[in-house]
């Protein structure tokens, strides 16, 4: 309901946006795609919270194991290291629309598979998408983006993804020294993946000790390096499908044995449920 109402008053918005004379269309375009050249959309290692401000338990996961996180949430298999060796998993790109209505506010979610970033912070090599609503207001930008954290993300030029198609993300960690991997975003709809052999940054290696599927806020920082959290919007429901990990001796691992993470953050809250081999990520609040 609350999204649909969202959506209504959003529309009237994009109407008054396209009246709008064709360059200031292209202005806000170039600055955008300023900000995004300059890569200011991070990922980052979880940020667990022990008391989540959290006043309506019905809008959290019904489990005593879940954590919270103020800018993850999502499913994380955690073990010793060196058992993960590739994840994988796929899902629909949702909707997005601020919340609330915040006019010239960029506001940004990620939804990505990664190796580490929980229990081994101090690396994190993940790929997916950055969807980001620039002015607050349409157009939704949808950006594939990889990142070996802590180097900065980068883009995959070229591509533009829309709402409702079916994409799968796959992370495999190449050789034994958690230094090298190859990223895949693969089109479902067309059968055409965008590849990327990425190398650790200079700094610790992976510990392959996480493996995880999350929605994510994720940080901006300013050219003098002050970092914060983009405000996050309201999604339609993420769900990875077909979502298992690898390990190095050679096993599957599946999320239905993975930590539980839900997002609390100033009372907006995501949660997660798993079933098999599907992970749900929910935007449930405020309500
Ligand atoms: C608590 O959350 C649930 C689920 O989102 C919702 O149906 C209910 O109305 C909420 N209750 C209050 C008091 O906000
Ligand atoms: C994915 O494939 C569909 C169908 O061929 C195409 O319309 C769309 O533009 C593709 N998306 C990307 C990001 O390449
Ligand atoms: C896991 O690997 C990291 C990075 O190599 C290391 O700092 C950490 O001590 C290791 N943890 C265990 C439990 O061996
Ligand atoms: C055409 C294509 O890429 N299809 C893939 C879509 O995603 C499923 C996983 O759910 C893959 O098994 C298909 O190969």
């Amino acid at each position: 309901m609350m999204f649909l109402a969202t959506f209504l008053i959003q529309a009237l918005f994009v109407t008054a946006a396209l009246a709008f004379p064709s360059s200031r269309l292209g202005e806000r375009m170039a600055a955008r795609r300023a900000r995004r050249s300059s890569s200011t959309h991070q990922s980052k290692p979880v940020n667990l919270i022990a008391s989540p401000d959290v006043t309506n338990t019905s809008q959290t996961t019904s489990s005593a194991s879940v954590e919270f996180s103020e800018n993850w949430a999502g499913a994380i298999l955690v073990s010793a290291n060196q058992t993960y060796q590739s994840i994988e998993g796929t899902f629909i790109i949702p909707n997005i629309r601020s919340l609330p209505l915040q006019i010239g506010v960029e506001q940004c979610v990620s939804i990505w598979v990664g190796i580490d970033g929980d229990t081994c912070d101090n690396a994190i090599m993940q790929v997916g998408l950055d969807l980001c609503i620039p002015q607050g207001i349409e157009p939704t930008s949808i950006v594939g983006e990889s990142q070996f954290f802590p180097a900065a993300s980068v883009d995959f030029e070229g591509f533009s993804f829309s709402a409702g198609q079916s994409v799968t993300l796959v992370v495999n960690v190449i050789g034994d020294l958690g230094n090298a991997g190859t990223l895949v975003i693969e089109n479902n709809s067309s059968g055409q993946s965008m590849v990327r052999e990425v190398t650790a940054p200079s700094g610790p290696n992976l510990c392959q000790a996480n493996a995880e599927w999350i929605v994510e806020d994720p940080e901006t920082c300013s050219s003098d390096n002050d970092c914060s959290l983009f405000p996050f919007p309201d999604f339609t429901t993420v769900m990875f499908t077909s979502a298992s990990a690898f390990t190095t001796s050679g096993g599957t691992s599946t999320p239905a044995t993975a930590q539980i993470l839900d997002m609390e953050q100033n009372g907006i809250l995501a949660t997660t449920t798993v079933s098999g081999d599907t992970v749900t990520i929910e935007f449930t609040g405020p309500v």
